[in-house]
């Protein structure tokens, strides 16, 4: 079993890990400041300390499988940095949400495949920089050019994490995350609530209701937004079922960090050029949260 190398000791780069070296599968988790350190995570009642390794202390052409979890914004410069690093047939994934980063991968390394991987693990990083795991949720795990079955890579190493799954229709998962991370994650970091706190009385609130109202007409024909359900029922449910968790958005706000609004509304907003839709809600988001 080859070794995995994750590059983004952030929060979810720091759970994958540390489920990583619990089930024995071959791990480093990389940042790339000059010095190797270490990180601390919690993990239920217990405290794990995670080594996390310099990428420049690697040797040259080393990575075989280089899983990147920085966020959107950073995800083309860390492939920069790591490229020196990686072997020629390397296998590179990313758990970035949004959409939007293909086209700099592909100049970067043209001709070659990104996986995506996108989860509902909700881990966060707090003030002191210990890592807190919430839940582990399910990471699906694809091409989105393509429906190939699971490869050794996968099968040998991540099918043996809980909740992992190769996904077949990769394009489709996107498509939905991308949904629902646009309506949830811009009003949680605009109102500065938990994703629970967009629902009034368990059902949709008016924030939740009328941008979803103006999204799912556009998703609809980008063809992102293609569930048989409603985009409004299926954020209400992750609303729910996430009721205490803080988005991605709200929690790079709150720390000062850039958000993925150009990955997530300000792509949507790009994509709309050719279309004739509304979108005033869309456009205050990005405006507001850029
Ligand atoms: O993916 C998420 C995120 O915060 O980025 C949701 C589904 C909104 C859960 O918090």
């Amino acid at each position: 079993m080859s070794q995995w190398h994750i590059l983004g000791a952030g929060a979810i780069g720091s759970l994958i890990a540390h489920r990583m070296m619990q089930s024995n599968c071959a791990c480093t988790l990389l940042h790339h400041h000059q010095s190797s350190s270490s990180g601390l995570l919690l993990d239920g009642k217990t405290t794990a300390r995670l080594p996390i390794q310099s990428l420049r202390a690697l040797a040259p052409a080393s990575i075989d499988r280089l899983l990147l979890t920085t966020k959107a914004g950073q995800l083309v410069d860390a492939l920069k940095l790591a490229l020196p690093y990686l072997s020629d047939d390397a296998v590179i994934a990313c758990t970035a949400n949004g959409l939007g980063f293909e086209q700099a991968f592909s100049e970067v390394l043209p001709g070659r495949s990104l996986h995506r991987a996108t989860s509902t693990a909700a881990a966060f990083r707090d003030h002191d920089a210990v890592v807190h795991i919430v839940s582990d949720g399910i990471t699906r795990i694809g091409l989105p050019e393509s429906s190939a079955s699971p490869p050794t890579w996968f099968s040998d190493s991540l099918a043996i994490l809980d909740g992992w799954r190769w996904e077949s229709n990769m394009q489709g998962a996107i498509g939905e995350k991308f949904s629902i991370n646009c309506v949830i994650n811009p009003l949680t970091a605009q109102l500065e609530c938990r994703n629970g706190e967009l629902l009034q009385s368990g059902a949709a609130g008016p924030e939740l209701t009328a941008l979803c109202e103006e999204s799912e007409p556009l998703l609809n024909a980008l063809g992102l937004w293609s569930r048989q359900s409603d985009l409004l029922s299926a954020a209400t449910n992750v609303c729910q079922s996430t009721a205490q968790n803080q988005s991605s958005m709200l929690q790079d706000r709150l720390a000062g960090r850039p958000t993925e609004i150009d990955f997530l509304n300000g792509e949507l907003l790009r994509r709309a050029e050719n279309f004739e839709f509304e979108l005033p809600l869309n456009q205050a988001l990005v405006s507001a949260l850029r």
